[in-house]
């Protein structure tokens, strides 16, 4: 039997899809949001493909209740944690930078660096233990690049992107892959969320061309994780074929 994938963001997008892609593959799951009532609809839906199922409802920028979510989870799960998908993140809000709301600013940092830093340092260790785990960081075109108005997120995600190569270096001697993945425009709960509830202008982002679609980054992910043991995908960046860049779009319809 394959041993646990940790998943943070479940309840919605990427993280979903990642779920269900990775309990296909025979991994037992550990999903993680704060919206539990969407973890347990997804236990339930993904109940015939996996056995074991475990939710942990956490706030990834709560430090103290991180630590104590995946301390509460049973030794013999916790031990067997081979994968980490950091994928629990947002954008609040895009403009210049001079109008900018702070509490969007913080909400961004605290939860896209912060979080990922937390709920890291809480599942390395039993990683270290097994001397091999996988740890896949799901960063953004915006780690690569800026466009008007993504100040913060961007600068968040460039924060992920030199993490995925920093914990790469740290935990070399542990065995330990580290993948970073840079998705472009995906059409999931995304704009909304940074649109704050306008769904109008959450739907505009994804007019006129088609959109990545959360299993295409699920694929990815499943790609990365089931590489030989001696090969480790250290970073792929996704777009729609009608993206160019952070900011450069095809849309034709
Ligand atoms: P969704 O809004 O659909 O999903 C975001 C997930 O993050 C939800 O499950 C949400 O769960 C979780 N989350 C947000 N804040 C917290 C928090 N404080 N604590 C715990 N969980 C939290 O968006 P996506 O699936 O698109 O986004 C997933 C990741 O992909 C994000 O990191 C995003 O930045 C990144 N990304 C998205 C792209 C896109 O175009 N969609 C492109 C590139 C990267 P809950 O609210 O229940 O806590
Ligand atoms: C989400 C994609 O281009 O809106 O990370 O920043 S983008």
């Amino acid at each position: 039997m394959k041993g646990y994938a940790f998943i943070t963001g479940a309840s919605s997008g990427f993280g979903e899809a990642i779920a269900e892609s990775l309990a296909k593959e025979g991994f037992q799951l550990i999903i993680a949001a704060r919206r539990t009532e969407r973890l347990i609809a997804l236990k339930e839906r993904l109940s015939g493909l996996c056995s074991n199922i475990h939710i942990l409802s956490m706030d990834v920028r709560q430090e103290a209740a991180v630590q104590d979510a995946i301390s509460s989870l049973p030794t013999e799960v916790k031990n067997h944690i081979e994968i980490l998908v950091n994928n629990a993140g947002l954008a609040v809000g895009r403009g210049p930078i001079d109008e900018g709301v702070s509490e969007d600013w913080e909400r961004m940092i605290d939860t896209n660096i912060k979080g990922l830093l937390y709920v890291t340092k809480a599942v390395v260790p039993f990683l270290k233990l097994q001397k091999h785990g996988h740890i896949v960081n799901i960063a953004s075109i915006a780690g690569k690049e800026v466009y008007p108005g993504g100040n913060v997120y961007c600068a968040s995600k460039h924060a992920v992107d030199a993490l995925s190569r920093s914990m790469r270096i740290d935990l070399i001697s542990y065995g330990i892959k580290v993948t970073n993945i840079a998705p472009g425009a995906a059409e999931t709960e995304f704009s909304l969320v940074r649109f704050k509830g306008d769904q109008s202008t959450a739907d505009s982002v994804y007019e006129g061309y088609d959109a990545l679609q959360a299993e295409d980054i699920a694929e990815s992910v499943l790609f990365a994780v089931t590489r030989p043991a001696h090969v480790n995908i250290s970073d792929i960046t996704i777009m729609p074929t009608a993206q160019a860049s952070a900011s450069i779009f095809h849309k034709d319809r």
